[in-house]
């Protein structure tokens, strides 16, 4: 394919696994494109009627590749490589395709999502819970306002909703943590064997995936977590190495200068009414109880 020449527009949060995903595809093959950060929280740019015409489900990213919006970072990889120049990222052998389609689904099946949510000790793991059922309440008052996006604000909801109870319950956490478990020691079993890569000596849409995916594992559990795992850790070491991951800006920890300036627009003038109410009120007291007191 001839040089890069389309236009090329990636909606994302800097922070955000999938988003992370296609960056670092689009790293690989060297493209240019222009970003606009969607403020997932706690605005939630995403559940605007604007992005969910965008983006059905009201989830970072989407590519708009010449106009046409593409979802799914598991399908966004695909179109990249097909549609992209720069070096392939899919094998062409069919047993191999197979392989790495099979491993790109492992991973994608995974819900990550909860697992995020429901787990980890960092501070910000406690507020980033108390902010799920805050985005039933945005998303319910979008579809009041939109009802010809009803039904895609009501799958939202109901989506929403799951993922409460699932974080709520610690034998779906229990279990969820189990299933990761196993999941690591099935590509600790692939990966025994000394091969560099998921399909063998070819760097593959599925190791993009896995590499943001153990990333993402390092920045829940410690840098630790995969030292009883060696070829894993050994393989993610080797992915981490390539120059597209500092490229593609994957995030070993929350980069509190960067969140802060999305993160304050909100805060702050809730903040503030928040201080003025209180403000009004001590003084309404303060004067009823001097009047009182005569
Ligand atoms: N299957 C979708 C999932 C996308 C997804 O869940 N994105 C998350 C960030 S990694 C998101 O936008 N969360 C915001 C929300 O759910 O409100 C994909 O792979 O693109």
């Amino acid at each position: 394919m001839d040089a890069q020449t389309d236009d090329l527009t990636l909606y994302h949060f800097p922070h955000s696994l999938c988003s992370q995903k296609v960056r670092l595809a689009l790293a690989e093959k060297g493209a240019r494109y222009e970003v606009r950060v969607v403020n997932i929280g706690p605005a939630h740019e995403n559940y605007e009627p604007w992005y969910m015409r965008l983006n059905p489900r009201g989830v970072v990213p989407t590519l708009v590749h010449d106009g046409e919006p593409i979802v799914d970072s598991a399908r966004i990889v695909r179109y990249i490589d097909e549609h992209l120049p720069g070096p392939p990222l899919q094998p062409e052998d069919p047993a191999l395709h197979a392989l790495m389609e099979e491993w790109i689904e492992r991973q994608d099946r995974f819900p990550m999502r909860e697992l995020s949510y429901g787990s980890g000790n960092s501070l910000l793991m406690p507020i980033g819970r108390a902010t799920i059922m805050r985005r039933a309440r945005v998303l319910a008052a979008h579809r009041r306002r939109n009802p010809g996006l009803s039904a895609e604000y009501t799958a939202r909801i109901e989506d929403v909703k799951r993922w409460k109870r699932t974080v709520s319950s610690p034998k779906e956490m229990a279990a969820l943590r189990q299933r990761l478990a196993d999941l690591l020691e099935e590509l600790e079993a692939l990966l025994a064997d000394g091969r560099d890569w998921i399909v063998g000596d070819q760097y593959t849409l599925a190791d993009i995936v896995w590499t943001v995916f153990l990333t993402r594992i390092r920045f829940l559990e410690g840098p630790e977590a995969l030292d009883e795992i060696p070829s894993v850790r050994r393989y993610f070491e080797r992915a981490r190495d390539r120059p597209s991951y500092e490229g593609a800006g994957v995030r070993e920890s929350v980069q509190t200068r960067e969140l802060l300036p999305i993160i304050l627009p909100f805060i702050l003038p809730r903040a503030a009414a928040a201080l003025l109410v209180l403000s009004l009120v001590g003084y309404g007291v303060w004067t009823l109880t001097v009047t009182a007191l005569g």
